[in-house]
């Protein structure tokens, strides 16, 4: 047994040396590795696992961003500035290590404090399990800005639910997708801090009553049918570059300690205990899907139970540097992600007028002025709604908030419209038409002074479909911020070689500043740039091509083309149209073994919602196209489909680098922004995409002739819709179309059953929603222009090095610098990096 580590040391600071609790340099690094190993861990070095390693290393580099944490909640409540807070049910936040040393600046000096102790920094990243709080785009969004806030230094919160199950992990059993259950708490989370004494009673259920209170006043008080308590555990998130590192602060649920104490003392223990799980139920599991699941009372309650908490939070921090309520919305802008914390906007009025005696007028003037909400989809049936006699069973007394929201809110709009019934209903915070729902995008748009799209399109399709009543009620609330993506973990950690490549030639400054990107456009047709641009690509693709080989046991060749669609499987994010032209390309080659086709290696990767059997049979068809296309010896090294399990952030940060051509495909009008896009964009790939969400302007960025387009426009879509669309009609008329789907259809694919696939290809020719076939000739021509493309490894360098000397628009931090100056008023408070 090895001796602990040396104990000279073990005060904080050692003479002559660095602290070892906040040193930054290799020696600090490895004494404090060897401590926390010892300390913290109880493991001796000798026998401890590759998990412990990680585990000392993890808190090696906690107790440095504490310190800032520390210090920079220290000089933002010195400062009395406008905080924000970043309400949201999902925050996917990847792996933190590799980041938290990224941002600390000391990824070298750890590398280099293990090697002295014989251990690889790689090998410990690997360790690491992610947070998967989330289910993808909106849950990734939430993530990117919470690093863009610390990085440019605004005061900010982020609130959510620390789930103890996050999203699934996905096996693929038989080309099928199989679900495990997500443990990632099994060994412990050494990023949190459980802060036991910042905890809330959450009340839930049971009924409302009025009373007179000691002023006369009548008010009204919520009897509750039970009560859960929200624990708070905070997560640093260190800013890059800079001293700032901003709360992830997430509620997890416990039993109020003396709740059914009673029955416990009658006897009734089990009882007593039978109450505990019930609440601890409250945030056991994400739920895995990304459209709203109809009528799920847990759903609600856990919407409401972290916004509750949240809440309060924020009016204790409020009151305890001695503010009054009446001036909250000065002190606190809230940003809601989607609707899911929509009810925050019930909650603060409760909160101020049960709660703290505030008058109306002057709850909703400090709640209107406090709210912003972002919308993620135009899908009518992807609003989110609630079945009234549900909302009422857990939420008494906000549907009664609601209601006279609704009231004082109608008649408004009353005086607006006179006689305008149908306006009146379209309006209306409550959906009459049939069983009556709470619509809690109106909620949110009444409740709060800005509404933003994503993306510009989806901004302007907002005004002009879902919103458009609203629109036109109050034109000043509605505002577009393109999403954006943190260039950190995408660009610097996903992509080291690419990074010092960047760093060499326009300077390090890119990993804050995207727009000095720009300086590479001056090199994009120097040959030994582009020889040096190839060699990192080159690079990035053997490292995929390595990681296939290990996880789908399928070789490829990195010098095909590698043609990517990684995100959520959905069906109109068009999977299968990707498939229908991998198809296509099998048929000429079997038709044509001669036919000089540009080798290509279609890579697939994304989770289905459990309960969506479409896109399940979707990741059937691509394992099955796959096991007839890889087996075909005369297509070795001409094509290859693949599919990677369990994306996640972790799994995707090695795919984005190795990318050729970006599949970003989905049916116009329905992709409200997409970011996968824009992290393949910054990484060199070049797309092939519709004019849809933030891939116009991609596009527009990039520029055109960089840029593979095809496709229906929304417009174009809306009307084809309009004068009855009839897929069958293509079908007869399109030869090559027609083999392609027949070739699916006949059972080649599935073993020589042709009922597998028969739910897909007669949904494609019944009905086809998502036109697959209105665009299937279009994309099959741009996928021809693609593949003569890439034969002039010149000409697709150039485009590749333009494509990322132009996406600096799509970086979080400009995303996060036009809602602090347009939708949130915060100024940054940057705090210095000593
Ligand atoms: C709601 C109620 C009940 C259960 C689940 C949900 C739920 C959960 C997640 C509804 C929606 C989501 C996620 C939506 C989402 O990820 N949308 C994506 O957001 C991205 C960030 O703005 C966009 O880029 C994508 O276009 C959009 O699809």
């Amino acid at each position: 047994m090895t001796k602990p580590a040396d104990t000279k040391t073990r005060n904080n600071r050692p003479s002559g040396r660095e602290p070892t609790r906040t040193g930054r340099g290799p020696e600090a690094l490895r004494q404090a590795y060897l401590d926390n190993l010892f300390y913290v861990l109880g493991r001796f070095a000798d026998i401890a696992g590759p998990h412990d390693r990680y585990q000392a290393l993890a808190y090696t580099a906690r107790d440095r961003v504490l310190q800032r944490a520390m210090r920079t909640q220290q000089a933002y409540k010195d400062s009395h500035a406008r905080t924000l807070a970043y309400l949201s049910a999902e925050f996917l936040l990847g792996p933190h290590l590799g980041n938290a040393l990224l941002s600390l600046g000391i990824t070298e000096e750890a590398r280099e404090a293990l090697a002295g102790l014989g251990l690889s920094l790689d090998e410990l990243l690997a360790e690491e399990e992610e947070p998967g709080l989330g289910n993808g785009g909106l849950g990734r969004l939430a993530a990117c800005f919470m690093d863009s806030l610390a990085t440019l230094g605004v005061p900010a919160i982020g609130y959510g639910i620390r789930y103890e199950f996050g999203i699934f992990d996905q096996a693929i059993r038989d080309g099928w997708q199989a679900e495990l259950t997500d443990r990632w708490l099994r060994w412990g989370n050494p990023w949190e801090l459980p802060r036991q004494r910042i905890n809330f009673l959450v009340k839930l259920g049971g009924h409302t009553e009025p009373y007179t209170d000691e002023e006369e006043r009548i008010r009204v008080r919520w009897v509750p049918g039970r009560q859960v308590r929200g624990i708070a555990h905070d997560t640093m998130i260190p800013g890059y570059g800079v001293g700032n590192a901003n709360l992830l602060r997430l509620w997890s649920a416990e039993a109020p300690e003396s709740f059914r104490f009673e029955a416990f003392n009658l006897g009734d223990y089990y009882g007593a205990v039978e109450e505990n799980v019930f609440s601890e139920n409250l945030t056991k599991v994400l739920y895995p899907n990304d459209e709203p699941a109809a009528g799920k009372r847990l759903r609600l309650e856990q919407q409401y139970f972290f916004v509750s908490c949240s809440l309060q939070d924020m009016i204790r921090i409020h009151r305890r540097v001695g503010s009054s309520l009446a001036n909250f919305h000065e002190k606190w802008a809230v940003q809601l992600n989607d609707t899911h914390p929509a009810i925050g906007v019930a909650e603060l009025m409760r909160l101020l007028i049960d709660e703290h005696a505030l008058p109306w007028d002057e709850a909703w003037g400090i709640t209107t002025r406090t709210f912003a909400y972002t919308n993620h989809t135009l899908l009518p049936e992807a609003l989110e709604r609630w079945p009234v006699s549900l909302f009422e069973s857990v939420l008494p007394r906000h549907l009664e908030i609601i209601y006279e929201i609704n009231r004082r809110f109608l008649e408004e709009v009353r005086l607006r419209y006179p006689g305008d019934g149908e306006r009146l209903a379209r309006l209306s915070l409550i959906d009459e038409s049939g069983e009556r729902y709470v619509r809690m995008a109106h909620l949110a748009t009444v409740g709060g002074h800005a509404v933003n799209g994503v993306a510009a399109l989806h901004s302007e399709l907002l005004k002009q479909t879902v919103m458009r009543d609203f629109y036109e009620l109050s034109p000043e609330k509605f505002h577009n911020v393109t999403n954006g993506v943190t260039p950190r973990r995408f660009v610097r950690l996903a992509n080291p070689p690419l990074a010092a490549l960047l760093d060499r030639v326009v300077g390090t400054g890119w990993t804050r500043d995207m727009a000095t990107l720009k300086g590479l456009e001056p090199l994009a047709d120097d040959p030994g740039f582009q020889a040096e641009w190839r060699a990192v690509k080159r690079a990035a693709k053997q490292a995929l091509a390595t990681r296939i080989a290990r996880d789908c046991g399928c070789s490829v060749d990195p010098n095909s083309m590698f043609d990517v669609q990684v995100k959520r499987i959905h069906e109109y994010k068009r999977q299968h149209l990707n498939v229908l032209h991998l198809v296509s390309l099998y048929l000429r080659l079997k038709q044509d073994p001669n036919a000089d086709l540009t080798p290509r290696t279609a890579i697939f990767a994304g989770k289905a919602a459990p309960g969506y059997f479409m896109a399940k049979l979707i990741i059937k068809l691509i394992h099955s196209v796959g096991e007839v296309v890889n087996a075909d010896p005369t297509l070795a090294g001409r094509l290859r489909v693949v599919f990677l399990p369990d994306f996640n952030v972790k799994n995707a940060q090695p795919i984005y680098p190795a990318a050729d051509l970006s599949e970003q495909i989905s049916t116009a009008g329905l992709e409200a922004s997409g970011t996968g896009n824009m992290k393949f964009t910054m990484n060199g790939a070049l797309t092939i995409g519709t004019l849809d969400g933030a891939n116009v302007e991609i596009r527009d960025a990039v520029g055109h002739e960089n840029f593979f387009l095809f496709g229906l426009s929304a417009e174009e879509v809306r009307r084809a819709k309009a004068e009855g669309y009839r897929p069958w009609e293509i079908y007869q008329r399109n030869q090559h179309l027609k083999e392609t789907l027949d070739l699916i259809a006949s059972g080649h694919f599935s073993r020589g059953d042709p009922e597998l696939f028969r739910p897909l290809v007669d949904g494609l020719l019944g009905h086809d929603p998502y036109l697959l076939l209105a665009d299937f000739d279009a994309y099959l021509a741009a996928q021809g222009e693609v593949a003569r493309a890439y034969l002039d490894p010149a000409h697709w360098t150039r485009m590749s090095i333009l494509n990322t000397a132009r996406s600096g628009r799509f970086s979080s931090d400009r995303s996060i610098g036009d809602y602090a100056e347009r939708i949130w008023k915060v100024q940054p408070m940057p705090v210095s990096d000593g």
